[in-house]
Parts: C-alpha cells; structure tokens; sequence
C-alpha cells in the first residue's frame, strides 16, 4: 500500500511538474506574442499619425517645398489656410526662408528643414532667401 501511495504522490508530482512546464511554456510563448502586439500598436500608431500628414488634403496637413539648386521645388505652391510647409535644404549652400512680417527661418544647412503653418489670411505670400535675394517662391493660402 504504501508503495502505491508513493507511486501514486509520483505521479501527481510528475504531472504537477509538467503542468507548470507546460504553464511556463504557453506564459514564454504569450509573453513576445504580447510584445509583438505592443509593437504593433506602437506601429499603429505611427501610421495614423502619417496617415493624418497625408490626410492634409482634407484637413490640415503638411508639405514639403525642395530647395535645391538655389531654386525652390515647386516655386509657387497653393496650400490651405492651417496647413504646414515645410522647406527641405538639399543644397550644400545655407539658405533661408524669409516671407515678409509672416515668417523667416533660421539659415539652414544642407538637410535642415524650417517649417510654418500658414494660419495667415488666404492670400499670396511671396518669399525669398534672405542670403540669396534673387531665389524667390510664393505659398498661396486658400481658406480651408
Ligand atoms: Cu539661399
């Protein structure tokens, strides 16, 4: 009798241990699927925040005016009342972007970027380099 007990207590030992293997196993195997869930989400997130910057169509949104070459890319650009542009120097030259009382950037070097929202009055907002006067843009604000 006491033989079996202690073949029986084996048993439940056994499986006790496998079971609490087999609980490790499934928290290791939950705990990166978990990680990879939270990366996603951050990932998520992520795309809606690019996913509003290109939505600018219909709301407020950004973009991007080239300088390179001393010209700016597109030179005349219509955006509307709210939205963002952003200047890229792709020029190995500093430039800068100076529009009158509304705004003037900081010299930028190559691959620094200024950027303005045009919450201004729709219109015409002509601009130049203030280190080059002769490179000239224009952003044109609609009302959104
Ligand atoms: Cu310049």
């Amino acid at each position: 009798m006491i033989v079996w007990a202690c073949q029986g207590m084996k048993k439940m030992i056994i499986l006790l241990i496998l079971s609490v293997l087999l609980i490790g196993c499934y928290q290791q195997g939950s705990n990166p699927a978990t990680g990879d869930n939270n990366a996603t989400a951050g990932g998520g997130a992520q795309t809606g925040g690019g996913s509003s910057g290109s939505g600018g169509a219909s709301g407020a949104g950004s973009t991007t005016v080239r300088i390179s070459g001393f010209a700016f890319d597109p030179a005349e650009l219509t955006v509307k009342q709210g939205d963002t542009v952003v200047w890229v120097n792709e020029d190995s030259v500093p430039h800068t972007i100076k529009m009158g009382s509304a705004f003037e950037s900081s010299q930028m070097g190559k691959g620094d970027s200024a950027e303005h929202t045009f919450t201004e009055t729709p219109g015409e907002y002509p601009y130049s380099c203030a280190i080059h006067p002769s490179m000239h843009g224009k952003i044109i604000v609609v009302a959104g």
